[in-house]
């Protein structure tokens, strides 16, 4: 049993504690363990009862999900395991006890299920998020579930993977008596008093499998089962698994359960081999890798934030702002002028009431965060502000300007950080007398939403620095990824050439809407056009004009959009942009916009023809891809994986993708490359492959072996 599932008895119950730090994964050797303490216990005649609970800070986070790609790989069969550990908890003829503190996930909720009965602690929560991961619940979670919460629980839990807390489930019957305290000697002194109660009332102990009260019938079962599948063709567009999880769900209805089982595990399988599945689980494993910093390791020395100060209640200073409070940090927020102030505010507050008819914040809340903001016109108190954000107009030498003064007033130790979103963070430092205190944290709008924190290291941040922002992004709820200071940074950089693209093809002859129906239907949350209309065509008009090296003379450059900006059709903002809006917002064709490029094709040499849709999306994703090889190439990102979750997180990358750099893998990148080179036999200029795709791709090779490598 190793030292993964240790045995004890208290007070006469068998207590199995699984310990595989740190979230009690069901890793090779803790089914084994569960397995053997319950066998041993049943067979102890001074055990009366049996308790399944975690050690440290959780039950059971799932299945380990490192083994999938084994299993995927051909490298391990896929054995009995959980599920023989949860047919021993259920047909144990001692009562069975899951005590649920933190998480009981997926194959570790699967197991609790399999006990008769289950209890928990006020915060703990449970869920089945395998479809987060491509797969759906393999060890009965479909079959048993709606058997204990009801047919449209299990959907919704099955379908969209959120978890729940134990209050909620146990109005569902999913979990049978909440613990009151928040410590696991609480939470194990009241599981070992509930199964000993339950031993002693001679009651029979109920078995999930056999519960079908819940159920109902088929009939009753369609119409939740259409509406879920209604409802995550919505919410995750474009995934296999909901919809496979709900048909699994549906099957517990129409089927006995050892049938359902066997249906269950016909998906499971389907699902754990498909590309959605690797490239959710390779999603799941950058995240985390993204927070690792090979010369600032997990324990390195960091700086305490307490207290903030941002200049600029814009769009971005108001959501850097609403971040920041939601996290319990209170926020000086400085403008210039009394109306901006005042408009920067009132749009705080907009956004918070809207958060409270969705059901996101209840009014208390908002009005507790409120009162953290202290809008000011003057920068006092910023002396004593732990983080100074500068998030004000995309212009250098206002940035420097506003550096210079924050030198003056910031505290010795204090975090010094702009929002810039392309600037140089290393000339912004350069106004102050400590750039090692400097740092880029590009926040993406709405800054209080989006998860993703591009942290940008100048040549001169001081790991501590670095070390500060990684754990500030977690508690500020996002996702950190380091990058290097390059123009645009590693998100907007690559971006730059997937929206150039997007315009060459428009001036090419391709539909702007035809565009975005690709990208679309690729699974992107929204076509460049689209993007462009909504971010504001001015704003790339902008970088062109502000950094003029982007475009080297004799390159080709877009001249679409500033045609666009010429005639005031900025985007949404002016009603008019790649599109024409209607007053409600509607996205609607413009002829207008066909002749407008037309014209420029023929002004400017350009050929017009029908362009194939699989050359539109080759374009686009590829000129992510190899803009990304070059980042690499020039250590501006750490790894191809965390290029993969700034695009997933912050340009609502589709996540069944993986993300541009997996997306290539998938493809391979052999004929990546081959597209690639065609592309710049006919384009030029801009197609040159990076190095460094070409030698992955001439060595048979792909992004993530080059990330294992490094
Ligand atoms: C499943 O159960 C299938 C079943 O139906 C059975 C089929 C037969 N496995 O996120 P954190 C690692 S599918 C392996 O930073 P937190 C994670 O990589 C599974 N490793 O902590 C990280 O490693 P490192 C269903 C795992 O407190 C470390 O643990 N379950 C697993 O912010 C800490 O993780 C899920 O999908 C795992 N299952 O959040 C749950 N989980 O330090 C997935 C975590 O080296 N997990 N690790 O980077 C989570 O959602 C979060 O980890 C959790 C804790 C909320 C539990």
């Amino acid at each position: 049993m190793g030292d993964l599932v240790q045995l004890s008895i208290v007070d006469g119950v068998g207590v199995i504690t699984v310990q595989n730090p740190p979230v009690n994964a069901l890793s090779p050797g803790v089914p084994e363990g569960i397995l053997e303490g319950v066998e041993s216990f049943v067979a102890d005649a001074g055990v009366n009862a049996i308790v399944l609970i975690g050690g440290g800070r959780t039950f059971i986070a799932g299945a380990d999900i490192k083994e999938f790609g084994k299993i995927t790989s051909g490298q391990k069969r896929r054995g009995p395991g959980l599920i023989s550990v949860i047919d021993a908890l259920e047909n144990a003829a001692k009562p069975t006890v899951a005590a649920i503190h933190g998480f009981a996930f997926g194959g570790g909720l699967e197991a609790a299920q399999g006990c008769h009965y289950r209890v928990a602690l006020r915060s703990a929560r449970v869920g089945q998020p395998e479809v987060k991961l491509g797969i759906i619940p393999g060890a009965h979670g479909t079959q048993r579930l709606p058997r204990l919460a009801g047919v449209r629980k299990a959907l919704e839990m099955c379908s969209l993977g959120s978890p729940i807390f134990a209050d909620e489930a146990h109005r569902f019957g999913i979990v049978d008596r909440v613990i009151e305290g928040d410590g696991y000697e609480e939470l194990l002194a009241g599981a070992v008093a509930f199964a000993a109660e339950r031993a002693s009332s001679g009651e029979p102990h109920p078995k999930a499998s056999e519960s079908d009260a819940k159920l109902g019938t088929p009939e009753e079962a369609a119409p939740l089962c259409d509406a879920a599948r209604a409802l995550v063709r919505k919410k995750r567009r474009g995934q296999m698994a909901p919809l496979k999880a709900i048909d699994a769900v549906e099957a517990a209805v129409s089927l006995p359960f050892s049938e359902g089982i066997k249906r269950e595990a016909e998906i499971f399988r389907e699902c754990l081999f498909s590309t959605q599945s690797k490239a959710l689980i390779h999603a799941f494993f950058s995240e985390r890798a993204a927070r690792k910093i090979p010369d600032v390791p997990k324990d390195h020395p960091s700086r305490q934030v307490q207290s903030a100060a941002v200049i600029g209640a814009g769009t971005m200073g108001g959501g850097i702002a609403m971040s920041y409070v939601n996290a319990g940090i209170p926020v000086r927020l400085a403008e210039v002028s009394r109306e901006a102030l005042d408009r920067g505010v009132a749009t705080i507050r907009k956004n918070y009431e809207r958060s409270v008819r969705g059901g996101r914040f209840t009014a208390e809340f908002v009005e507790q965060r409120m009162a953290m903001i202290t809008p000011q016109l003057d920068w006092e108190g910023f002396g004593e502000a732990d983080i100074i954000v500068e998030a004000v107009f995309e212009n250098m030498a206002l940035k420097k300007e506003i550096f210079g003064r924050i030198d003056g007033v910031a505290r010795p130790g204090a975090v010094l950080a702009t929002n810039t979103s392309t600037l140089s963070v290393d000339e912004i430092a350069s106004a102050t007398s400590r750039p090692e205190d400097v740092i880029g944290h590009h926040f993406f709008s709405p800054a209080n939403v989006m998860r993703l924190l591009e942290i940008v290291r100048g040549a001169k941040t001081g790991r501590e620095v670095v070390a500060t922002s990684m754990a500030l992004a977690r508690r500020l709820r996002k996702v950190g990824v380091l990058v290097g200071n390059c123009l645009g940074f590693v998100g907007n950089r690559m971006f730059h050439p997937y929206r150039r693209e997007a315009q060459f093809l428009a001036e090419e002859g391709a539909k702007p809407a035809t565009v975005d129906r690709v990208l679309y239907d690729f699974g992107a949350a929204m076509g460049p056009m689209a993007v462009g209309d909504l971010a504001g065509l001015d704003v790339g008009m902008r970088v062109r004009k502000e950094s003029p090296q982007m475009y080297p003379p004799g390159t080709r450059r877009p001249v679409a959009e500033d045609a666009l900006c010429e005639l005031g059709r900025y985007g949404q903002k002016t009603g008019a942009g790649w599109y024409r809006y209607g007053a409600d917002r509607s996205r609607h064709e413009d002829p207008e916009v066909d002749a407008l490029l037309r014209r420029i094709a023929a002004e400017n040499g350009i050929e017009q023809r029908e362009i194939p849709e699989d050359e539109i999306l080759d374009r686009v994703v590829y000129a992510l891809v190899n803009e990304g090889a070059r980042i690499l190439e020039e250590g501006f990102a750490l790894r191809s994986s965390d290029i993969d979750v700034i695009y997933l997180y912050g340009y609502g990358f589709p996540p069944q993708r993986g993300g541009p750099m997996f997306y290539a893998d998938t493809v391979g990148l052999e004929k990546v490359l081959e597209r690639v080179e065609e592309f710049h036999q006919r384009h030029g200029h801009w197609w040159r492959p990076a190095p460094l795709l070409r030698e992955l791709a001439q060595a048979g090779s792909s992004f993530g072996e080059w990330d294992r490598s490094c």
